[in-house]
């Protein structure tokens, strides 16, 4: 039995805004993808995961559709889609589309119907109730807004938006609604899509009752009330639904981003009922931020060795990544970016120990050429709801100033500035001016630069590619940890019948001490600098894969 496509290929994330402009006006588009098409297949990618393309008025970059058979005016045309699609196909390459259905835009067809009055047919497609004392019915606090809830002026109601309040809710308990999701998802795998990344898919059911959140309020008295609203019972039954009306008899993979899956409930969605193919974990990205995604902790490695450990053990399969277009940059955030030799070095160890891992790796555009976090410094430069909404709220200088610390650290613009392609105007993205500014370091870090140099992060990866494409034990073979105790290495083995690869990554910028020396593992296939056999120690951010033979 061949194994399942999407476990044996690396997944590559597109943000299409910024990846390649091809008309000139500053943004990326579907054109733009299509030429840079022969880089991804020089990468060794099999993949492709493309956020949001859909028509929509951008309130959330995308995130908020408002036509799902519809592509995006500043993106191209369905044409140039089809063209797409083939263009990857005809080079091996999978595409799975971004889909949002916990919520629209609030300038969908269905919510213009839905709020135009109590009884239209389109009312119960989103999740209307009367206010309390008039107040919002409930105290849910958003993830973008302080409540969850927006008044609507017309009907006197008001409606749940767990996003902005350009994203309504969509209400899954209406079977026409569920209906009209899954025949939508069929029109795109009858296209050729050949899957879906759901977009906080986990949320979809909410409590039917909608009751009070019990939490620590936050801003504006509102509390985060995610008992409600995460894998709700009724979640596993539309799941379920969904798998046998458009992917049962299909080739076709599902990846969910399940938001508040721990490792107690993520065999409910990937386990035997198999009603997820993968899913995204959120711990590694959350592990900074101790309850507040604005925190940006160092790392601590041990930590972040106890989530690799227990997610290992807890399923069968994961998904393998570091960033992506929510998240900062990774060399950023958990490498070096003191000095250019330990930026490049940060940059493959970070690599080397995540991809290696059992599932399937997912590589966000840029980190494969060791794209960093950007020097905003005005709120003029900053594109992202999330972060506007958070100065919006700041009271007084010392908010403001937390609320920038956190913008440059974590806030979810620095993943989003423009590929960066050569050293050249606007670095190659685009001949006009870019929706988003560049980051400077584009004059040294680009796709041309790393291209020629045979010691680059890009060459690195594509290295790295090749090796997990090509070898059996690190596509199938077990996990298993190495040095448990240690407070600056991952280690791991893939075993795989009578091969057995070691992978070992020193995480601090200190030398670390081995208990036995390099060569007792075998001979080395890939490694970020030269290495002493006989040493039985590894340098900061050294990152080492050896082969017993
Ligand atoms: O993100 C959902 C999510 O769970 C958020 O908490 C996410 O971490 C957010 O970026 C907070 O920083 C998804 C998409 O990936 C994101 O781009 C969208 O904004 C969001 O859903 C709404 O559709
Ligand atoms: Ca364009």
């Amino acid at each position: 039995m061949p194994e399942a496509w999407w476990k044996e290929r690396v997944f590559y994330q597109v943000y299409p805004r910024s990846f390649q402009d091809s008309n000139g006006d500053g943004i990326g588009d579907l054109r733009g993808i299509i030429s840079r098409l022969d880089y991804l297949k020089s990468l060794g990618v099999g993949a492709v995961w493309l956020c949001p393309v859909y028509d929509s008025p951008n309130a959330d970059m995308g995130y908020d559709i408002r036509d799902y058979e519809k592509i995006m005016t500043e993106f191209g045309t369905m044409e140039d889609f089809d063209e797409l699609l083939h263009e990857l196909h005809s080079r091996d390459i999978k595409l799975v589309m971004d889909l949002v259905v916990n919520h629209s835009s609030d300038e969908h067809r269905w919510f213009a119907e839905s709020r135009s009055s109590r009884d239209n047919p389109y009312r119960d497609y989103y999740i209307w109730r009367d206010g309390k004392d008039g107040r919002e019915p409930n105290n849910w606090a958003s993830f973008f807004t302080p409540s969850a809830w927006s008044y609507d002026e017309g009907t006197g109601q008001w409606y749940l938006h767990l996003f902005s309040e350009k994203q309504p809710d969509l209400n899954w308990e209406n079977p026409s609604v569920r209906e009209e999701v899954y025949a939508m998802m069929n029109r795109w795998f009858d296209r050729g899509v050949d899957g879906f990344r759901m977009d906080v898919i986990t949320v979809i059911a909410k409590a039917p009752e909608l009751p009070d959140g019990t939490g620590a309020p936050g801003s504006g008295g509102y509390v985060f009330s995610p008992e409600h609203f995460a894998f709700q019972p009724k979640l596993h039954e539309y799941l379920r639904e969904m798998r046998r009306r458009c992917f049962n008899g299909r080739n076709c993979m599902c990846v969910g981003e399940t938001s508040f899956v721990t490792t107690e409930n993520a065999n409910s969605l990937v386990g035997d009922g198999r009603e997820l193919d993968l899913l995204f974990q959120f711990d590694i990205m959350d592990m900074d931020g101790e309850g507040s995604k604005w925190n940006a902790i160092p790392l601590d490695v041990p930590k972040l060795k106890q989530i690799i450990a227990a997610w290992q053990g807890a399923i069968d399969w994961n998904t393998l990544f570091l960033g992506n277009h929510d998240q900062p940059r990774v060399v950023s955030r958990f490498g070096d970016t003191s000095s250019c030799e330990l930026w490049k070095r940060s940059a493959k160890c970070l690599a080397t120990l995540m991809y290696l891992q059992r599932g399937t790796p997912f590589i966000y555009q840029g980190e494969e050429l060791g794209m960093t976090n950007a020097p905003f410094e005005t709120r003029e430069q900053l594109r992202d709801v999330e972060e506007l909404n958070l100065l919006a709220l700041c009271k007084g200088e010392t908010e403001l100033e937390r609320a920038w610390r956190g913008i440059k650290a974590k806030g979810r613009d620095n993943a989003r500035t423009p590929m960066q392609w050569s050293a050249g105007k606007n670095a190659g993205f685009t001949t006009g001016e870019p929706w988003i500014m560049l980051n400077p370091n584009y004059t040294w870090i680009n796709a041309e630069a790393e291209e020629g140099d045979p010691d680059s992060v890009l060459n690195y990866y594509r290295a790295l590619i090749a090796l997990r494409n090509g070898t059996p034990a690190l596509l199938r073979g077990d996990w298993r940890e190495l040095l448990p105790e240690s407070e600056q290495v991952v280690a791991y083995a893939r075993e795989l019948e009578s091969e057995e690869y070691t992978v070992l990554c020193n995480l601090s910028g200190e030398i670390a001490e081995l208990p036995f020396t390099l060569s007792e593992f075998g001979e080395p296939v890939l490694s970020n600098m030269p290495s002493d056999p006989t040493a039985a120690t590894l340098c900061p951010y050294q990152a080492l894969v050896l082969k017993r033979s």
